[in-house]
């Protein structure tokens, strides 16, 4: 039996430490110390940033929590060298300890999320409405911290389910934090809060079996959505392509609510915030969505990280419509319910602002994961709207930090922290790390002249509102209508949409198991649009179309509203795309050189992908190497692609199931292929067909044109959409 080496002159543990001394040497004691706060000594050093800069960029030597320099970081203390650990060993217990408590609660919503830094920039003054700093200095740039979330699923979960995904902005304003807490649709499912507990309850994990995962196509979500008629509009910005989108810089972000903009005098104008991404709007088809699950958890997160490493910032414009109490009132709908849109056509957008993403943050943990939002976070010069369902979310929010992040003092996590300066009474809690001096922790006092008070010229001031009416459980008339900005949404899209959305209602009832949940569904589609209800029973397969679910009030016909749209949305350009250019042994130089200047000058990121990663000899004799092997880079992961094959390469690959499904799913995701001649076998393997987008890839200039774009006109050649 091997016994274990005794400790050696060469084992770690008789290694001698390295017993260097900080580069910077405080002085012992309080010798040579100013009476009061030492500001070197006092001030914290964490487990990095600023202790590493102490060191003078030496290696900082590896210490417990309370600082003392650990001599051996590989073995626990024994008894012995095949002894029993000691209790007494403080610092594998400190260790261990620290470790069991590195997870915390994860959001009950919105848990996976990724996040990134930047500056919000004004471009137009709002001075007439408001008197928010953030929205009245033209030019001025107030910091951001911006997170984007899946809702359904938990931090662990894929990036690409059809979900809603959040949009929340935090903005660190000269006059204290404010946070616009949105979506990247501009409705919400349910008008009270009351219900949102339930709503969640349905959409996640069905509580006795613990699945599905990130996913809404269940009995439970629909259930409680066939029995809550005032979802509709939201189940159909839901079953849109919105919520599989292509990348999360290219979605659209909503305030949802009406807000108030308060000017000095304190009047007030109704708001409506949007933010429209540079890049266009573009979604995924919903295969592609699907096997992008497969193809990379991450595409979302990675997306992002990588563009703003590459410096390609992720830009969006800031855009309000206002209107007067006054306007509100001619609404033929109610503005303060959260299921409804102001259309444009009502209220046109004003452009008056940009937000630029430009820094990744330093650690996960420390800002996406710790970062707190809640709509609660105002600013002098804007306040809440009456909406029933942000009214209960302005509670909710604080409260589940408390849980999340262990106690009340979460706004002092520098994610968290205003960047103006912030003082109040306020003292004590778990994790305080402030040290507030003096005896005064009160207000009124006279013992501390610094001490702060309150300032009614730049302080919050609430609008003066003046509203009567008996107290009640009351949901008002003026919510009553539950369809017909549904059904403006439907009938707005563009065919191919249309169908995507009958699919995508489909593809979710037949995972329902109870009958009567997706007949009551149908029963609920028939409010909204007849065709609509038909295409989804006929694609369920019901033999006829289940009963109408009566509705309080039955849908009115709107003006479409073109805004809902994403077909046309899309921009024409390659900036932000990715083109992959699979290649092989053999495989012509020159075209693969004239792709990838055409496609990197029109602003794409290139990748090249091969049978190996070490790439292969191309027909001029250089070796080049790939970006990725081909297994592993499937189609999904890019917007266009180019296949570049000699003859033998091309009958080997039509051969490489991997290659087959990597032009076969670019064709069906309706994506640009270049190909040359000998491509062809491996396109005819993939069942590649022909049409505009399929192009010689000797002409640069017509790949980049079609890989703008999708092929819409290829789908109907494909799937028998509902
Ligand atoms: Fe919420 C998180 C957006 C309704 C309760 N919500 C959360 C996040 C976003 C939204 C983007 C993630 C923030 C982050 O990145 O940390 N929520 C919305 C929108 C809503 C909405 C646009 C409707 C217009 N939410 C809503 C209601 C309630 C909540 C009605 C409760 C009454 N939401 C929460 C929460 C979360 C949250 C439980 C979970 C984690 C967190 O707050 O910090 O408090």
């Amino acid at each position: 039996m091997a016994r274990a080496r005794t400790p050696t002159a060469a084992s770690p543990r008789t290694q001698p430490s390295t017993d260097r001394k900080p580069a910077k040497a405080k002085p012992a004691g309080s010798a040579g110390r100013p009476a009061g706060p030492d500001p070197e000594f006092d001030a914290p050093r964490g487990n990095g940033g600023e202790y590493q800069q102490q060191a003078g960029g030496e290696r900082p030597r590896l210490t417990t929590n309370q600082g003392v320099v650990i001599a051996d970081n590989q073995n626990s203390l024994r008894q012995g060298p095949r002894g029993p650990a000691l209790l007494e060993d403080f610092i594998l217990r400190e260790k261990i300890m620290h470790f069991d408590h590195e997870r915390i609660p994860e959001r009950i919503v919105h848990a996976r999320g990724s996040a990134a830094h930047g500056y919000f920039e004004l471009t137009r003054s709002l001075a007439e409405y408001t008197r928010a700093k953030l929205f009245t200095e033209v030019g001025e740039r107030t910091p951001v911290f911006t997170r984007f979330s899946t809702v359904a699923g938990s931090k662990g979960s894929i990036d690409t389910p059809r979900d809603v995904r959040g949009f929340a902005v935090k903005f660190y304003t000269k006059e204290g934090n404010y946070d616009l807490v949105g979506n990247n649709v501009p409705v919400f499912f349910i008008q009270d809060a009351i219900k949102f507990p339930d709503l969640v309850h349905a959409f996640k994990p069905e509580p006795d079996r613990g699945f599905p995962q990130a996913t809404n196509a269940h009995d439970t979500l629909w259930d409680f959505i066939s029995l809550t008629p005032e979802s509709m509009h939201m189940i159909m910005w839901a079953m849109s392509d919105r919520t599989i989108p292509r990348s999360l810089r290219m979605m659209e972000g909503f305030g949802v609510h009406s807000f108030r903009f308060l000017d000095h005098e304190g009047h007030s104008t109704f708001v409506k915030f949007h933010w429209r991404p540079k890049l266009g709007v573009q979604s995924t088809v919903w295969d592609e969505a699907m096997k992008l699950q497969a193809a990379d958890n991450d595409y979302h997160r990675r997306d992002l990280f990588e563009s703003i490493q590459a410096g390609d910032f992720p830009e969006w414009e800031f855009a309000v419509q206002l209107f007067t109490e006054e306007e509100a009132e001619a609404f033929p709908f109610d503005h303060l319910d959260p299921t409804k849109i102001v259309p444009e056509s009502l209220v046109p957008l004003q452009v008056v602002g940009r937000m630029v993403l430009d820094r990744w943050p330093d650690n996960f943990f420390a800002e996406t994961e710790q970062v707190a939002f809640c709509p609660a976070n105002l600013v002098p010069g804007i306040d809440f709207s009456n909406d029933p369902l942000l009214q209960g979310r302005l509670f909710s929010y604080l409260d589940t930090q408390l849980i999340r992040l262990g106690g009340p003092n979460f706004h002092q996590i520098p994610v968290n922290q205003p960047k103006c300066p912030f003082a109040n009474q306020q003292r004590d809690g778990h994790m305080q790390t402030q040290v507030p001096r003096g005896r005064v922790n009160y207000e009124p006092s006279s013992l501390q002249e610094d001490s702060p008070r309150a300032d009614a010229a730049t302080g919050f001031h609430s609008h003066a509102s003046v509203d009567d009416g008996a107290k009640g459980r009351i949901r008002p008339e003026s919510f009553a209508d539950h369809f017909s900005q549904a059904r403006m949404f439907f009938r707005s899209l563009e065919a191919p949409e249309q169908a995507h959305l009958a699919s995508a209602l489909v593809f979710e009832l037949s995972k329902v198991e109870t009958p009567k949940v997706r007949e009551r569904l149908v029963g609920q589609l028939r409010n909204v649009d007849g065709s609509l209800a038909e295409r989804v029973a006929d694609g369920l397969g019901m033999d006829m179309l289940p009963p109408g679910v009566p509705a309080a009030m039955p849908a009115q016909d709107m003006p479409p509203a073109p805004e809902v749209r994403i077909i046309g949305r899309m921009k024409d350009t390659l900036e932000g795309r990715r083109i992959g250019i699979l290649i092989d042994e053999g495989s012509d130089a020159a075209t693969l050189k004239a792709l990838r200047k055409a496609a990197e000058s029109a602003g794409a990121t290139v990748k090249v992908v091969a049978p190996k990663l070490g790439g292969a000899t191309l027909s001029d004799g250089r070796k080049q190497a790939a970006d990725g092997q081909l297994a592993g880079t499937p189609s999904q992961v890019f917007d266009a692609v180019a296949v570049l094959l000699s003859e033998a390469a091309g009958r080997k690959l039509a051969k490489e199931s991997a290659a087959v499904d990597f032009v076969a799913n670019a064709w069906t995701h309706l994506k640009a292929i270049a190909s040359d001649d000998g491509a062809l076998p491996l396109l005819k393997a993939g069942h590649v067909g022909r049409d505009a987008g399929i192009v010689d890839a000797a002409d640069a200039r017509a790949f980049i044109a079609a890989a703008k774009t999708r092929q819409w006109a290829r789908e109907p050649k494909l799937r028998s959409l509902a």
